[in-house]
């Protein structure tokens, strides 16, 4: 009897996490700025141009603990003017996956929309250290698969 209960309750996980596989639903962990993480000399506008996020996604701020810090910012204004005064601290590390000498800093995107976040150490934001991501509605969409082999191959402009 117990044996067919944990039987059946792997079955149930298993087809969980296939349903989830055939919806498409996926989680990516963000890393901001990409191999360069948080910090000074980045350009964090083409970054985030490049980068889509979106609902369900965490953000993964990688950075030296000593050096900078990770606050979110309430809105474009206070981004632009590099105002902290209702800001909220995000530094405090929660992920540990990262190398030697860094913390990183898991941030879940929960709804669209644009978030804000900079470093407040005296002149970091000012000298670029700040990023507006576009939250995008979830969730990530799935790469298509790519197509067999010989596949499309008759599916052409006909007579050309
Ligand atoms: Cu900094």
């Amino acid at each position: 009897m117990a044996r067919e209960e944990v039987l059946q309750r792997a079955l149930l996980a298993a087809l969980i996490c296939l349903g989830a596989a055939t919806l498409g639903a996926r989680a990516d962990l963000v890393q901001v700025g990409g191999s360069s993480g948080w910090g000074l000399g980045i350009n964090y506008p083409l970054w985030a141009e490049q980068n889509p996020v979106y609902v369900g996604d965490v953000l993964f701020f990688v950075f030296p603990p000593a050096i900078h810090t990770v606050f979110a910012l309430p809105n474009n204004q206070s981004l632009t003017a590099c105002d902290f005064s209702n800001s909220t601290n995000l530094s405090q590390p929660n992920n540990s996956n990262v190398a030697p000498g860094l913390v990183g800093v898991n941030v879940p995107v929960s709804a669209p929309g644009p978030d804000y976040y900079a470093c407040e150490v005296d002149g970091h934001c000012l000298d670029g250290m700040k990023v507006a991501i576009n939250v995008l509605p979830g969730p990530r969409p799935v790469l298509a698969p790519a197509p067999a082999p010989g596949a499309g191959i008759a599916a052409g402009p006909s007579g050309a």
